[in-house]
């Protein structure tokens, strides 16, 4: 079996890039070791940025995202029970659309099927081989079945937890990690929306986030310690954590109602470094992780895919490997970029178990410098809208 680019991953990163090659004229075969149903409904990322919206458009894959989905100008920064409304599209002239990530997921399955890409569900990459030289190959297990997929270049697209990371040695590699000392609980309720926008909270009780799925399902969580189970939490609580912790002075209320999913989502902050070798490239989660609270995960992962998808064209129309070669220099950049935001909000907004009350002071100063201040807020917004995917 023979491709010219093999991707391992049907996430975000994997999806976008094999449209994106394909875009090219160059061809790709993409490898899930998990089943189409299971990717399908997996509940994860909610905020795309702009970034992401346009290059969805570009690859005509926007239409549902445009008509189900939410374009929000705003969010929320709650804290001291008074609400900062962070202008968005007035700050930056850009949006942020609320559309979830198993969506995104189903659009580009569906096409990219729908026009005979190849994909093999429940196929699991084992092993990568040949990486130095200029037929790589995946080794990969399906059905109980080994099979050997050879190519001209892999994509690593397999996530956190996946095999191609693993297959630089680990004498090239360097990986920086950070965890945090807490988690969220998140879950989604069969309740109205509890605010036109998001709503990103911190509370002497700990972060709060209230997001959004549709008119009639949200996306909610709370920080929670990184020990929790989700037998930990009846709803009774849930709702008495987000009542407190979303409360203001002038009396916010929201209706509570059925849980219908409930999950403890851990917080860490990762990066590899190169994000390539040999005829490797990571992209995505495979080679960087930033906690939620600054929503860049998914979107990182969808520029990365764009400047490999560059690189592979330019290397196939040209014969030229400069950009390839400098692909992890131009990922890192805005990686590192993400991390730094990600790390800032995640900061600024919950409540860390080691700080006394010096410390919650100086946290309420740097909020209110934001609410104050349009140099705070404008720099913030920048980064939460996210740069166009240029280098
Ligand atoms: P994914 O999505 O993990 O996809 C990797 C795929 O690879 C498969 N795989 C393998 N396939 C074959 N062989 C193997 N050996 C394999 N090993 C693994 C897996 O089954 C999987 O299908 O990585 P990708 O494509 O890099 O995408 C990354 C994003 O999924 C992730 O960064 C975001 O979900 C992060 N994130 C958010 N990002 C945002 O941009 N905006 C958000 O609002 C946002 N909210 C979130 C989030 C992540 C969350 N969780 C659950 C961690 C909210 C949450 C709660
Ligand atoms: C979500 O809707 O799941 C979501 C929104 C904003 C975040 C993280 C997750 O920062």
């Amino acid at each position: 079996m023979r491709t010219q680019v093999g991707i391992v991953g049907a996430g975000p990163a994997g999806l976008v890039l094999a449209h994106l090659l394909r875009r090219q004229g160059i061809e790709a075969m993409v490898l899930e070791s998990r089943s189409r149903s299971a990717i399908e409904a997996t509940v994860r990322a909610g905020v795309l940025e702009q970034g992401t919206v346009d290059l969805l458009d570009a690859l005509g894959l926007g239409g549902r995202m445009h008509r189900e989905g939410a374009e929000h100008h705003g969010v929320v920064l709650r804290f001291d029970g008074r609400s900062f409304r962070l202008a968005l599209s007035q700050l930056t002239g850009r949006t942020i659309m609320l559309y979830a990530q198993h969506e995104v997921l189903r659009d580009l399955v569906g096409a990219w099927l729908a026009t005979g890409g190849a994909l093999r569900f429940e196929a699991e990459a084992v092993a990568l081989g040949g990486l130095e030289g200029e037929r790589p190959t995946i080794r990969f297990r399906q059905a109980g079945r080994e099979e050997e997929l050879t190519c001209d270049y892999v994509a690593g697209c397999d996530g956190y937890h996946g095999v191609c990371r693993q297959a630089i040695p680990t004498a090239l590699r360097r990986e920086l990690v950070r965890v945090h000392p807490f988690a969220w609980f998140g879950i989604l309720a069969e309740v109205p929306r509890l605010a036109p926008e998001l709503i990103y909270a911190l509370h002497e009780r700990g972060f709060a986030l209230a997001s959004t799925r549709s008119e009639h399902l949200q996306r909610l969580y709370v920080q929670c310690d990184p020990g929790d189970r989700v037998e930990d939490w009846s709803d009774d609580r849930i709702w008495s954590e987000l009542r407190a912790r979303l409360s203001t002075r002038d009396g916010f209320s929201f209706r509570d109602g059925p849980i219908v999913q409930k999950d403890v989502i851990g917080m860490r902050s990762f990066v590899v470094e190169p994000m390539q070798c040999g005829r490797l490239f990571l992209a995505g989660d495979a080679a960087h992780i930033v906690p939620p609270t600054g929503a860049k995960g998914l979107n990182l992962a969808v520029a990365d895919a764009w400047v490999l998808a560059r690189a592979l064209a330019e290397r196939y129309a040209k014969g030229s490997e400069e950009r390839l070669a400098r692909y992890s220099e131009t990922c890192l950049r805005r990686a590192w970029s993400a991390q730094r935001f990600s790390w800032r909000m995640t900061s600024l907004l919950h409540r860390f178990p080691e700080h006394d009350h010096f410390q919650r002071r100086l946290q309420l100063a740097d909020l209110e410098e934001v609410a104050r201040s349009h140099a705070a807020a404008l720099s913030l917004a920048e980064n939460y809208v996210g740069s166009p995917f240029e280098e």
